[in-house]
């Protein structure tokens, strides 16, 4: 009996967790579905280390009113070498996994800051800045919520369009159109970028998502109508790990582009997991393509 309760209670976990996506297993298990992936090209030797005799980003840590949270809400913000209030800078947005916050890139192996400061030094990027929230929409928004807090990165954007954007737009140099906004993530973060970039897309062009966890949307609803996303959205940009059990996530996106001639890039990254390997190679890539 005890038995029971407890195979029930573990179901139903797995329930709510995917509760939007039935028919997508959690990690592994299902063969992957068949898509032409984009090539993978190796991003170059050095990408992400920290380079000498190169100006240098900052990044700072800010506090903002959340109209929808009703608490005050952190996130971290990459400025480029130079950050010039003179001039103007694109906004990208990008979102941390179900284990992380406002400091997961930062600290748990993105270098974020490192690898725009390579790109900036190698003339690679638009000028931009990065913001990386806290993609738990919640009053407790730490770490520990686990899957349990699923429900709260769904809550996101109503924070970030209504209270975060606004914050940046109004205290940071930055232009305040779709065309120069981009949003991406990992996992969680991926999802929620899939999600809300797609779902406003008068809010961002440029959308990505790496590693794109089980709350990505089934592609009909994120894309009610082709000819809007081919019209209003400048990227749709993917990659996943070879090796990721979450890979379909991204394949039934890329599957229904591809038979609705929907621009949209999926990258297989070889051998690749769920981790930071692939993450990094994500910013690397997306960052380049943006707001050009
Ligand atoms: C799931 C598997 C993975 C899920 C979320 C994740 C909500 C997220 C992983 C991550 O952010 O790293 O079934 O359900």
């Amino acid at each position: 009996m005890k038995k029971f309760y407890v195979a029930a209670l573990f179901s139903l976990s797995l329930m709510a967790a995917n509760a939007q996506e039935p028919n997508i297993p959690m990690f592994g298990g299902q063969q992957n579905i068949d898509v032409k992936f984009d090539p993978y090209v190796a991003a170059p030797q050095g990408f992400d280390q920290q380079r000498e005799g190169i100006e240098r980003g900052t990044v700072q840590l800010i506090e903002y009113q959340s109209e929808s949270v009703g608490t005050t809400r952190k996130a971290n913000v990459y400025l480029p070498p130079k950050y010039d209030k003179k001039k103007k800078y694109s906004v990208l947005y990008l979102l941390h996994g179900i284990g992380g916050d406002e400091w997961e890139w930062m600290n748990d192996g993105g270098v974020p800051n490192i690898i725009m400061d390579n790109l900036y030094a190698d003339k690679k990027v638009a000028d931009m800045i990065v913001v990386m929230p806290n993609g738990r929409a919640a009053k407790n928004d730490s770490r520990s919520g686990g899957y349990g807090s699923a429900p709260a990165f769904g809550e996101f954007d109503k924070d970030l369009i209504g209270s975060l954007i606004p914050y940046i737009e109004k205290n940071f140099s930055v232009y305040t159109d779709k065309d120069h906004r981009a949003i991406a993530g990992l996992s969680m973060g991926g999802g929620q970028s899939l999600n809300f970039g797609l779902g406003n897309m008068d809010v961002f062009a440029y959308v990505g998502g790496f590693s794109s966890a089980p709350n990505t949307q089934r592609a009909a609803q994120l894309i009610p109508d082709v000819e809007k996303v081919k019209k209003e959205n400048k990227l749709l940009w993917m990659v996943c790990g070879g090796a990721d059990g979450l890979l379909n996530n991204s394949a039934q996106l890329k599957d229904f582009c591809d038979k609705n001639g929907v621009p949209c890039t999926l990258i297989k990254y070889p051998e690749g997991r769920h981790d930071f390997v692939v993450w990094k190679y994500g910013l690397y890539n997306f960052a380049q393509l943006i707001f050009k």
